[in-house]
């Protein structure tokens, strides 16, 4: 296959990997570190023909890739670990439906938390879900196998899950890619039973995936998973699950030091090379980035002898954060001084803090006010950029627990008695999982106040468009059952913060659910934005155009400044 050399992150060799694969299709929901890897397909994709969606929440993304599937296309679909938790209905369905149309899930994992609220690990999920799990170790193999798990799919008919971890997203390697391929069109699906799940066909369906186990198994034996290095010092051999190899190899090389090396790249594991090592070696150590998901099963395996096993649950290797090549040389006993010196920090450590003239102030602004009325009440928040409103200067939230979450927490705070409950939103949050919660609030006649600060932007990940905005959230906040006379929506250019601050103590006073809209372009976004528009403008031709989601959404402001589009 002819090659060609680019630098690539791993989220972009997963994208043009997909591409080259011949994806008719991505999904996905904005997350770090996955965020890159829509926003890839959107850049390579752009000649192809690759469709390349932005949809409201993970769940969402994961079921029209299915969709996809299902009418015999090749799909990918991306999201960051937590976002799987999101996806997890259709995603663990999907393993009993099974794939047509290759099926691939990108989803990034965040060892050590750099922008994250859980360490979760999907390998995990994947086992949990019984489906076949790729976890590559570098750039290279993450554009390799991301290929294969699109023949993968194909071949045992079945979704394949890609795991990587924030280090491997993010980082740049150079990675030999190949050529793409136009893969034969499939009908689409006619089997019923394959994808009604009605009991009586997913029972026989969850069967078949039980039944199918050892042909993952022996697929995944057959590919380039796996690598077993036999040679070295018995006293300890190494397991390295994914980029965990890296950490190794860099260890063994920085300290001359040579020992047996398992590195495994796919779950499920072939059980001989686990037990050719586990017999070699008076010890195994077991280097995993995210939870101890081998090491727990190695040490069932090996009950009877206790100290066989080292990783994080033994202790040898700290049992949360990111993996790193100084833990391991401390877990096999080496501890040289690191191979970077400290070196001074031109710049002070900071807080993170909102950018200047962030909309999110005037809410914060009107809300410290009128909770100083309040000593008791409480306001739940939600994820993104106001986030930070927990927070010195603010430090006017008092949680936030996972998208969507500030609505039905106030609502059960609120039914537990305490007033007032006020819940701030995002408008991205709003629409990826916050409007469930309206509907219990609107069903219920919870007494809490609901704000959306809207920023007209997903501003926490980089500024993708968002799904609605001002005259459009309105629109959907009324339209599921929120009564207008307790509805406001705030231009927030023509309102200062007192303004607000008056006008919640209102809603506070009445019995019942009231909700605000609050809205300004996010400063960063809307500049960015701005720059890139007169940029296209000055040179029409060749000006390099702003990557355009297939599905921005218009705003009651398009809608006003284009007749005739849909608002
Ligand atoms: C399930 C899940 N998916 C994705 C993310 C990543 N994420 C954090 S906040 C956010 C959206 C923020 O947008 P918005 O609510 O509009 O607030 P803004 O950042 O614009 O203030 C996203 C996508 C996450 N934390 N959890
Ligand atoms: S990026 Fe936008 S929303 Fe986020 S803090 Fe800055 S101005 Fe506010």
């Amino acid at each position: 296959m002819p090659m060609n050399r680019q630098i690539l992150l791993g989220d972009e060799a997963i994208a043009l990997a997909a591409i080259h694969a011949g994806i008719g299709a991505a999904y996905s929901y904005p997350g770090t570190p996955a965020t890159e890897i829509l926003e890839s397909v959107q850049k390579f994709g752009k000649d192809r023909g690759v469709k390349a969606v932005w949809s409201s929440n993970e769940k969402v993304a994961y079921e029209e890739a299915l969709g996809h599937s299902y009418a015999g296309g090749r799909a990918l679909v991306s999201m960051k670990h937590v976002g799987l938790n999101v996806a997890a209905d259709p995603y663990m369905s999907s393993a009993i439906t099974g794939a047509n149309g290759g099926l691939v899930l990108a989803v990034a994992d965040d060892p050590g938390m750099h922008s994250s609220q859980n360490e979760q690990d999907s390998r995990i999920m994947a086992d949990f879900a019984l489906m076949p799990c790729i976890e590559p170790w570098d750039q290279q193999t993450t554009y390799d196998w991301t290929r294969l798990a699109f023949d993968i799919s194909e071949d045992l008919s079945i979704p394949v899950t890609l795991r990587i971890v924030t280090r491997l997203a993010h980082s740049r390697a150079d990675v030999a890619v190949g050529e793409p391929i136009t893969p034969a069109k499939r009908e689409p699906s006619g089997d019923w039973r394959q994808w009604v799940l009605i009991p009586a066909n997913a029972r026989p369906n969850y069967d078949r995936l039980v039944e199918k186990q050892p042909e993952i198994l022996d697929r995944l034996r057959q590919g380039p998973f796996h690598e077993y290095r036999t040679e070295g010092d018995t006293s300890v051999g190494i397991i390295a699950c994914g980029i965990a190899r890296n950490y190794v190899l860099e260890t063994l090389s920085r300290y001359n030091l040579s020992h047996p090396l398992l590195s495994i790249g796919a779950y499920q594991i072939p059980d001989e090379m686990l037990e050719d090592i586990i017999g070699r070696c008076d010890k195994i150590l077991v280097v995993e980035d995210g939870m101890p998901f081998l090491e727990r099963r190695l040490r069932t395996f090996a009950l009877m002898n206790k100290n066989l096993i080292l990783g994080r649950m033994s202790g040898d290797l700290p049992r949360t954060g990111e993996m790193s090549p100084d833990a391991v040389a401390r877990a096999l006993g080496v501890s040289a001084p690191a191979a970077v010196p400290d070196v001074a920090l031109p710049v002070a450590g900071r807080p993170p803090r909102l950018c200047d003239g962030c909309s999110h102030i005037d809410v914060f602004t009107a809300l410290i006010d009128v909770m100083e009325d309040f000593p008791t009440g409480r306001v739940f928040g939600d994820i993104g950029c106001y986030t930070l409103g927990s927070l010195p200067p603010y430090k006017c939230m008092s949680s936030c627990v996972d998208m969507g979450a500030s609505i039905g927490m106030a609502i059960g705070a609120a039914d537990a008695g305490l007033h007032p409950a006020i819940a701030i939103i995002g408008d991205s949050t709003f629409t990826h999982s916050g409007m469930t919660g309206l509907l219990d609030m609107v069903h219920t006649k919870a007494n809490i106040t609901v704000i959306i600060s809207d920023n007209s932007y997903i501003a926490m990940t980089g500024g993708q468009p968002d799904m609605a905005t001002g005259e459009g959230l309105v629109q959907i906040v009324e339209g599921l059952g929120i009564n207008p006379e307790h509805l406001h929506f705030l231009e927030l250019k023509n309102y200062k913060p007192q303004d607000l601050a008056v006008l919640l103590r209102e809603e506070i006073a009445y019995e019942g659910p009231s909700f605000f809209v609050c809205r300004r372009e996010c400063i960063q976004a809307f500049t960015r934005d701005k720059k890139l528009k007169s940029r296209a403008a000055k040179a029409p031709r060749d000006a390099e155009q702003p990557v355009q989601d297939v599905r921005t959404v218009p705003t009651a402001k398009d809608a006003q400044t284009k007749p005739g589009a849909p608002a």
